[in-house]
């Protein structure tokens, strides 16, 4: 790695050092020296050890996805909880620790009801970029930077607060189980929780980047014997069929509508269809792609901040089900822990997500695999 760690302690308790700022959008990141706060009540400082980018954070980089600007973006990442604010009981410094762009109060309507996992305190559907009191932890240059869904790992400290924060396992590999911060449990969850694929069904997922690439590994394990990926970049089709996909198809190279040519694939169209791009069009594609009688659409993509989804409503009569969901699902703080302990006990695999590995100075080169397609999940590594 090209450069120490600035990170040092002052005695006001501030942490200088370095993050990726976003200071505008479609502009390369710019690594900076920042000051990150102590943490308030309740909340709990984090170094961070990994980080995956997740397309989330490129929408957001490209002005797709309405949030404050300047911002530190990540919020797929591993840390080691470095100090925590008063009354914080569940996690300690010295723990390993994921963080959530979802939190999981355990107070609400939403945490104490056994289905679902949108906590009220989310910041995803209107993000104010800040923490719960209205107030920021990182300046740089004088200047107030926001948080990304309250994470924000692109830096080698951030605060979270503790309702998004858990500990995991001692012996997870940090670089690796970053991504079940997001992408995977995003991906599974969509496929057992949200969809409930079956064993023996069809199922075609529209984009085969990180979340695509996990929801092909999920219908695989529940059993699916045909699984149809689709995307417009082919360089994603071997991996896509080492995972688990049948039938590739590029939607640019057939003369019909794909949502026709699943049909035709499949007499019917499929049992489950998934949206793994986050395009209004593709959205449309999925859902007119399963049956028409008991098909069930997930979408996981998120589409542009303002976007409309439009279709005509005799496209759901006949009886299809359209669906979507955050994290897949998952109660961040309960679930994700034990999907972390899975992959340490070898029960599930997550390895093939990670095709791309660099030292956190080179996050624009990061962006850029992802950008042009390159890579599946790249993820960051802090050390220095
Ligand atoms: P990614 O960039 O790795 O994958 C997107 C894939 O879509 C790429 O392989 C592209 O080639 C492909 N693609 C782009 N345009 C088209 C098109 N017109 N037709 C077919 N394929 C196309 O991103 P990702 O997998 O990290 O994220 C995918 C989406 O999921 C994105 O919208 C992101 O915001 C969303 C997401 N949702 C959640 C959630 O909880 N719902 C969590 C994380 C990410
Ligand atoms: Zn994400």
């Amino acid at each position: 790695m090209e450069q120490a760690s600035l990170a040092t302690k002052t005695s006001s308790n501030v942490i200088r050092c370095r993050a990726a700022v976003a200071w505008t959008t479609n502009a390369p990141l710019s690594i900076e020296e920042v000051e990150v706060d102590p943490p308030k009540a309740g909340e709990v400082r984090v170094k961070i050890i990994a980080s995956g980018i997740c397309g989330t954070d490129n929408h957001t980089l490209e002005g797709k996805m309405k949030t404050p600007f300047p911002v530190i973006l990540g919020h797929e990442g591993a840390g080691v909880v470095e100090s925590v604010g008063p009354g914080v009981t569940t996690v300690k410094p010295g723990d390993k620790v994921l963080m959530f762009p979802l939190p999981e109060c355990r107070e609400c309507f939403y945490c104490l009801y056994p289905k679902g996992n949108f906590c009220e305190k989310e910041n995803i559907l209107s993000p104010t970029g800040l923490m719960l009191d209205g107030t920021s932890r990182f300046t740089c240059r004088g200047k107030k930077i926001y948080n990304i869904m309250g994470t924000s790992t692109f830096t080698e400290y951030t605060v979270v607060h503790e309702i998004a924060v858990a500990k995991i396992e001692a012996a997870a590999p940090m670089d690796t189980v970053c991504i079940m911060s997001c992408a995977v449990p995003t991906g599974f969850g969509a496929v057992f929780n949200t969809a409930q694929v079956t064993p023996g069904s069809s199922c075609v997922v529209f984009g085969l980047g990180g979340i695509g690439s996990a929801i092909v590994m999920a219908c695989k394990a529940s059993g699916a014997c045909r699984i149809i990926g689709v995307d417009i970049n082919e360089e994603k089709f071997p991996r896509a069929r080492a995972l688990g996909v049948t039938d590739c198809l590029n939607p640019n190279k057939l003369k019909k509508p794909v949502q026709e040519v699943v049909k035709e694939m499949t007499g019917v169209g499929v049992d489950f269809a998934f949206e793994a791009i986050g395009l209004i069009e593709t959205m449309v594609a999925a859902l007119k792609s399963c049956n028409r009688s008991y098909g069930v659409c997930v979408i996981m993509g998120v589409a542009p901040t303002g976007s409309q989804l439009s279709f005509d409503p005799l496209v759901l009569l006949p009886g299809r089900t359209l669906k979507s969901s955050v994290l897949g699902g998952y109660k961040t703080r309960d679930d994700i822990p034990k999907l972390v302990t899975d992959y340490v006990q070898k029960k599930i695999n997550i390895d093939p997500l990670i095709t791309h590995r660099l030292p956190f100075p080179k996050i624009n080169e990061g962006f850029r695999l992802l950008q042009e397609g390159k890579c599946i999940r790249c993820v960051l590594s802090m050390r220095p």
